[in-house]
């Protein structure tokens, strides 16, 4: 039941994008010549019963047309779903950035984002513990702008020459191909405990980050620094921040092993849903800047891309607001075709040397080539900038635009210089200066050395319930390993991170801590490297506790889109239920009727209620909150199936909110509410505001503890 239904807005490029789109409704089928079909159910043959003509081009064209479908799947972020919006600046940062999507208040700017998961398939669950890749397409007014980020501030490696053994150690193991987007097995554990440099993006996937309730409820960071360059050419080193308006998020584990089987799509699927209701996703754009000359003031290396900086250090600057606002028209155009390339940037945003960064530089480019087939995948619609597009590049599989003219080169005198430079001052592109003096060397830089201060400090500035899950989740992944000398060497890096995490996971894993292990600890060197020099070392300490780290500390002050099952059969309370439904719909919440069957539920003032879903159809993981309305009748009819029963005690166990109507009602008794009477987010027959405030609060993590005893 969607509230507050609005028109899709789309943006200018949703705009342009029309002139590409094919509507068939109310249209004669034809080949692809126009070519009118009177039979496409029938093969042209030799007799009725006879064998298929060669002669069937009617058949050919059809087949050879499906046989053909398929592109390559991305190599990573297999599996994504998109949606068209737009983004506005809240104020000029003219001082440290000429672009103008970073200058001109009065601009809305087309976007298109894809969010992902990495290891899975195009076809694999959205709930796999996995990072989220989180990519925005700007069509800004000086060409188009890429920023290709991920849910998680920092990444698993410095150096780019890295990334196929990190993803073919991530990826189904090649002999047999399992398991399927998931990281608990042999191989990833041997790169990771070996890969010292790993471990903290490997800790962020440990914890419920890697879990997000919705793509609406994570953070987007861009990662790498880059530069910002003003229009005196300074230039200023950025990262960059997306930050939701309804907060961040997560599930727990327990869901989000059942999500992948009552609903593969759930996140798709929110999202889909969430722009078609007009509750459209926002997040807001924020900037740490760090001067130039602050380059070296940091206890790590701004370019090495496996640190953050706490938002502690340098403030997060908040200057715009992203709105997704249109879902694409179809998949396979936008979502799929579409190419985004780090390299992608505009006058006033500039690459740094880090390593990673430099290495996607070639790298999207040329994964494009292979998936999208040739050089012209810029003229695919999705992937066309808002502005024009004139050079000298010429043919190629698939070039759909007519060049005209006599010449392809520059300079030239015959096409009067034309396609012609532009100056700075005219918006031409010019790298930032950077001063090099530098000897060409294959190394890692000892700057990029400490691999444990940073894990360490994200564990730190954790909640007790966040530390819990981080804890549960090696042991999980860890359980899933075969290779107990893999297991221990993870116990021993765990260990250097936080001796009592690991002892929480040796616990689990029946295992001691080895007291050491095989040196040196980080192989990820050159095999002439200086050993020693290369090594983490032990960790540092330089902030206590970064407090914007935690999920604690997010926002708890919106419902809007959250999904709320009542539990309804016949004879349910009109009068408590319409007090409730209307509270909660006007908080923009999402409620869905569940009964024993589909079709329609008669509540005891007559009326008929359409059901969204009979309880054989769905679960309690889908859900955010439950809501079970009084009436004798019905509540005896809930008690009858089972499965309403563990649908309650589930939804108990995953810490959600729960509002019951009636003291007397049956169902407390007959499920572990009983035993949950006292509990902050349990709500018996209270009013619809403390039922509110409850799922605004997400989860109350409160009852972690108490909640092992349901055997649900
Ligand atoms: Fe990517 N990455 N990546 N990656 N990445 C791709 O490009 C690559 C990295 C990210 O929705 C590929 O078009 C290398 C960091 C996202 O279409 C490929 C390295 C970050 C997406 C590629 C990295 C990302 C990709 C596969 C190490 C966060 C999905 C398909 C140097 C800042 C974009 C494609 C979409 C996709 C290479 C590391 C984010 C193969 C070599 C760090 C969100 O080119």
């Amino acid at each position: 039941m969607a509230t507050n239904k609005k028109e899709n807005l789309g943006s200018a490029k949703t705009e342009a994008l029309k002139a590409s789109e094919k509507d068939s409704t109310g249209k004669v089928m034809t080949t692809n010549q126009g070519l009118k079909v009177n039979d496409t159910n029938n093969s042209l043959k030799s007799g009725e019963r006879g064998s298929t003509l060669l002669e069937d081009f009617l058949l050919r064209e059809k087949i050879t047309s499906f046989d053909h479908e398929r592109i390559p799947e991305r190599i990573v972020h297999a599996r994504g779903s998109a949606a068209h919006g737009v983004f506005e600046l809240y104020e000029s940062i003219e001082q440290y950035s000429k672009a103008g999507i970073f200058t001109d208040v009065k601009r809305t700017t087309p976007v298109f984002v894809r969010f992902s998961t990495v290891a899975g398939s195009k076809g694999s669950p959205d709930l796999a513990r996995d990072v989220r890749g989180f990519a925005v397409k700007f069509y800004t007014q000086e060409g188009t702008w890429d920023l290709v980020g991920n849910n998680m501030p920092i990444f698993f490696i410095q150096d780019a020459i890295k990334f196929p053994d990190l993803i073919h150690s991530v990826k189904p193991e090649p002999n047999k191909e399992i398991p399927q987007a998931a990281s608990a097995h042999d191989t990833f554990y041997d790169f990771v405990s070996h890969t010292t440099e790993t471990l903290h993006n490997h800790i962020w996937v440990m914890s419920d980050r890697a879990i997000p309730r919705s793509f609406r409820m994570m953070e987007g960071f861009g990662i790498h620094t880059f530069r910002l360059i003003n229009d005196k050419n300074e230039s200023h080193f950025v990262r960059f921040h997306w930050k939701p308006k309804l907060g961040v998020h997560s599930l727990t584990w327990d869901e989000a092993v059942k999500i992948n089987g009552a609903d593969a799509d759930f996140h798709r699927r929110d999202l889909w849903d969430a722009i078609d209701a007009g509750q459209f996703p926002e997040w807001e754009l924020g900037v740490q800047i760090i001067p130039q000359e602050d380059e070296f003031k940091f206890e790590f290396d701004l370019l090495d891309p496996t640190k953050l900086i706490p938002e502690e250090m340098v403030p997060v600057k908040i200057i715009g607001k992203m709105t997704l606002n249109k879902n694409p028209e179809n998949f396979f155009a936008e979502t799929e075709q579409v190419a985004f390339l780090p390299g992608h940037i505009v006058p006033g945003i500039d690459f740094t040397n880090d390593p990673l960064l430099q290495g996607r530089l070639f790298s999207y480019r040329d994964t494009q080539l292979s998936r999208l087939g040739g050089p012209n995948f810029n003229q695919i619609p999705i992937n066309r900038p808002v502005v024009e597009s004139h050079n000298n590049q010429r043919d190629g599989m698939m070039q759909t635009e007519i060049n005209k003219g006599q010449t392809a080169y520059f300079p030239n005198s015959l096409s009067g210089g034309c396609p012609h430079l532009a100056k700075m001052a005219e918006g031409g592109f010019h790298s930032y200066e950077e001063r090099i003096d530098a000897k060409k060397i294959r190394t890692r830089s000892a700057s990029f050395n400490d691999h444990f201060s940073q894990p360490a400090l994200f564990y730190r500035s954790l909640a007790k319930w966040e530390q819990q899950h981080v804890a549960d989740a090696y042991t999980f992944e860890l359980g899933k390993c075969n290779h107990d000398h893999i297991k221990e060497r993870m116990l021993w890096l765990i260990a250097e991170i936080d001796e009592d995490l690991a002892k929480k996971v040796a616990k689990g894993l029946g295992l001691e801590i080895p007291s050491d292990i095989e040196r040196p600890i980080n192989q990820a060197i050159g095999a002439d490297a200086n050993i020693e020099e290369q090594q983490p070392p032990k960790k540092k300490n330089y902030l206590d506790s970064a407090p914007t780290l935690s999920q604690a500390n997010t926002k708890f002050d919106s419902i809007v889109s959250r999904k709320i099952a009542v539990l309804v059969a016949n004879g349910f309370s009109m009068k408590n239920y319409k007090a409730m439904a209307d509270a909660l719909e006007k908080e923009g919440a999402v409620l869905n009727l569940v009964a024993p069957h589909g079709g329609m539920v008669t509540c005891d003032a007559g009326m008929k209620h359409k059901v969204d879903a009979a309880i054989m159809t769905t679960e309690s993981v889908l859900f955010d909150a439950v809501y079970i309305p009084g009436g004798k009748e019905s509540v005896n009819e809930l008690m009858g199936e089972a499965k309403f029963l563990k649908f309650i005690n589930e939804a108990l166990k995953h810490c959600k909110a729960i509002a019951v109507d009636g003291k007397d009602n049956a169902l407390i008794d007959k499920t572990y509410l009983a035993k949950f009477k006292d509990d902050a987010a349990v709500l018996i027959d209270e009013k619809p505001d403390a039922f509110i405030n409850a799922i605004k609060q997400h989860r109350n993590w409160d009852r972690s503890e108490k909640v092992k005893e349901i055997p649900a």
